[in-house]
């Protein structure tokens, strides 16, 4: 018998079962046959998100910030507020540096176009890691071929940790800026961004960070941080698809040009030139996504209930779950650092003798969705040597069961294959 650190699961003072209860998609059908363990891909949505999309659609469709009717007035209300809510969800000082965007390849390739593009010249340094997600590379591999900037990558060692140590002798006064992943979408490590930050900042240069797997899953507070760019996704912590969050520093967005052209990022236009709106409005061009920006205030009402740091915590006891018992497992072999405070609830792995596509479809016959591939870190699986792992990725409403369904499934693909 597997150790389970708690016998009725709860995460803080509620119970698995009350929070699967929220979720429309976990009572049905779907929930009792489905054990979801795809959540680093997107994650399920309460009936508070989906009510709150509906009520806008219902009672307040409109454009914002345009109109001066009720409803333009209420719509713009609803916008208003949940940028408000997400400023205070990530410690943000003020509303102002909450840009909405489509996710957080939106958000980093703003950075990378606008900031990047007024800011760096040919010759100067972007210091990226190995394990970033394509969505931290691309838009700077595509700054490079525009600009002459070169990019630096600091390796992780055979524990799937970053070699923080390599820092120093990675840096030179040519690195402006470093951008980096907080936790790893496919080793679950949660890097040591704290050091990395104020050692960034002690040779002046600022950090983004990309934390679309961290701000879902765990507190986050922007000011303690003092990060400079921070991007994640509303998808993966309940909210809509199609929203996400650049938050910045105001002087940095204050300084940097617009990244898209359109309504409501002017102030005045005239026929050969325009001016610009405040920010956050700077960063909106044409109509936002209104209804997801209101579903993603309501998911962050929703975690913010349920607490963070309980949510963390509950999450790692899976983790240790999830790794004990697949370590029981002859012929899996697991990636990414063992369980502890620098682990988050990502787990990949390989069987040895079958694919990892074959074993997800395998694992999808028997009601487990986990995700193959290469899960958008190429380099960080070439490195690795293997073509594709599966992922394992768990929520706030994951529980003990469906791991257990998840090792069965597991030795059912072995009997199969080999
Ligand atoms: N990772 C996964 O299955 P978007 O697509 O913009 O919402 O998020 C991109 C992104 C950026 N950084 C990290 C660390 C991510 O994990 C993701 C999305 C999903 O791992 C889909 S590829």
């Amino acid at each position: 018998m597997k150790r389970r650190s708690q016998t009725v699961p709860c995460v803080g003072s509620r119970s698995i079962e009350s929070i699967r209860d929220d979720f429309p998609i976990l009572r049905g059908e779907t929930g009792r046959g489905i054990a979801y363990l795809d959540n680093a891909a997107t994650s399920h949505k309460p009936a508070v998100v989906i009510d709150a999309v509906r009520s806008y659609y219902e009672e307040a469709n409109s454009n914002v910030h345009r109109a001066v009717h009720r409803l333009a007035t209420e719509a713009t209300r609803r916008y208003e507020e949940a940028r408000k809510k997400i400023a205070a969800f990530i410690g943000a000082p003020s509303e102002r540096s909450i840009v909405f965007t489509r996710g957080t390849t939106e958000s980093i390739n703003l950075v990378a176009s606008s900031w990047g593009g007024e800011f760096l010249e040919p010759g100067d340094v972007v210091l990226l890691t190995e394990m970033e997600h394509h969505a931290n590379i691309i838009p700077w591999q595509l700054l490079a071929s525009r600009t002459g900037v070169e990019l630096v990558f600091l390796p992780f060692d055979a524990s799937g940790r970053l070699e923080l140590d390599r820092l120093a002798g990675l840096w030179s006064d040519r690195v402006k800026l470093v951008s980096m992943i907080h936790v790893s979408n496919v080793f679950g490590t949660l890097n040591d961004i704290e050091s990395v930050i104020r050692f960034a900042h002690d040779r002046d240069a600022p950090v983004l960070i990309d934390a679309a797997q961290s701000v879902p899953h765990g507190p986050i507070d922007v000011a303690a941080l003092d990060v400079d760019f921070l991007a994640f996704s509303g998808h993966k912590m309940c909210g809509p698809t199609g929203i996400g969050v650049l938050y910045a520093k105001e002087e940095l967005l204050d300084a940097m040009p617009p990244y898209m052209g359109g309504g409501e990022m002017i102030r005045a236009v005239w026929l050969d030139r325009a001016e610009w709106n405040d920010i956050p409005y700077k960063f909106e061009a044409g109509t936002p996504n209104i209804a997801g920006a209101v579903g993603l205030g309501a998911a962050v009402d929703y975690l913010t209930s349920i607490g963070m740091s309980d949510i963390q915590a509950y999450e790692r006891d899976l983790c240790v779950y999830a790794i004990e018992a697949l370590s029981e497992i002859e012929g899996v072999t697991l990636y990414g650092p063992p369980p502890g405070d620098d682990r988050e609830a990502v787990v990949s792995f390989t069987v040895d003798g079958v694919h990892a596509h074959d074993a997800a479809q395998m694992l999808d016959r028997e009601g487990v969705a986990v995700r193959p591939g290469h899960h958008c870190a190429h380099p960080l699986t070439r490195k690795l040597g293997v073509p594709a792992t599966v992922r394992a990725s768990f929520y706030l409403y994951s529980t003990y069961d469906e791991i257990d369904r998840l090792t069965a499934a597991i030795e059912k693909a072995k009997s199969f294959f080999i």
